[in-house]
């Protein structure tokens, strides 16, 4: 193993509480590591790590604590955090999770991705969002026409069919939904982002 910058491959899950961060990362890693609850309150308080060896590299997940909204003590924790991840994995993709309600984007999600982006901004080639949660049986337009509203809704990014992934709300006792999640998840084009896309489809290989 090399200490080369490229080498330190991340991923750096964000999100409001209770948009299935954990959870998703669990589908990446294949295994039940982060906790993940259906639950009033949040779950995950600080931030979990994970690893995991791909060939001579290894990937690192990054579980960090759910934000709520604007909340300036979140946003300032998620900051220290986010720095944290790319201090130890230079080379890492940041995944902000947006949950739906009846497929309405929600507001808070819009505002926490805002302020957050605000206060970090990303650079568009390391980072991915994702809506998770969806029905299987949403209309085929449904993606098109979210796209156009995410496009309006979140500032200072730009949101393609490459950086956005909609993730089907699964049955988690079924290994093989849980098996197309994670290929569904892998399925985003990490938009100029070569290297860290391979690392991916490593992943999912
Ligand atoms: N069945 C099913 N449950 C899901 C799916 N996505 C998320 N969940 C559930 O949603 C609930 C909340 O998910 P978590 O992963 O705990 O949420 P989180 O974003 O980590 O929340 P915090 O740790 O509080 O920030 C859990 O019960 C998950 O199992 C899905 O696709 N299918
Ligand atoms: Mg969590």
């Amino acid at each position: 193993m090399t200490n080369d910058d490229d080498d330190q491959h991340g991923l750096i899950i964000l999100g409001n509480s209770g948009v299935g961060k954990s959870f998703l990362g669990n589908i990446l890693l294949g295994r039940d590591a982060f906790v993940h609850d259906f639950s009033s309150s949040s779950v995950t308080h600080t931030t979990e790590f994970q690893e995991m060896e791909l060939g001579h590299d290894t990937l690192a997940i990054f579980n960090i604590p759910g934000l709520i909204e604007a909340e300036q003590e979140r946003i300032d924790l998620n900051k220290k955090e986010i720095d944290k991840a790319f201090a130890q994995r230079p080379n890492s993709i940041v995944m902000f999770v947006f949950g739906q309600q009846g497929g309405r984007m929600r507001e808070e999600d819009v505002v926490a991705f805002n302020a957050i982006n605000a206060a970090y901004p990303f650079r568009p080639e390391s980072l991915v969002l994702v809506v998770n949660g969806l029905p299987k049986d949403r209309p085929p337009k449904y993606e098109g026409t979210t796209l156009v509203l995410l496009q309006q809704l979140l500032t200072g990014v730009s949101v393609n069919s490459h950086n956005l992934c909609f993730l089907d709300q699964i049955d988690k006792k079924d290994v093989k939904e849980k098996q197309r999640l994670k290929e569904q998840l892998l399925q985003v084009r990490f938009q100029g982002s070569i290297r860290s896309y391979s690392i991916l489809m490593e992943l999912y290989n």
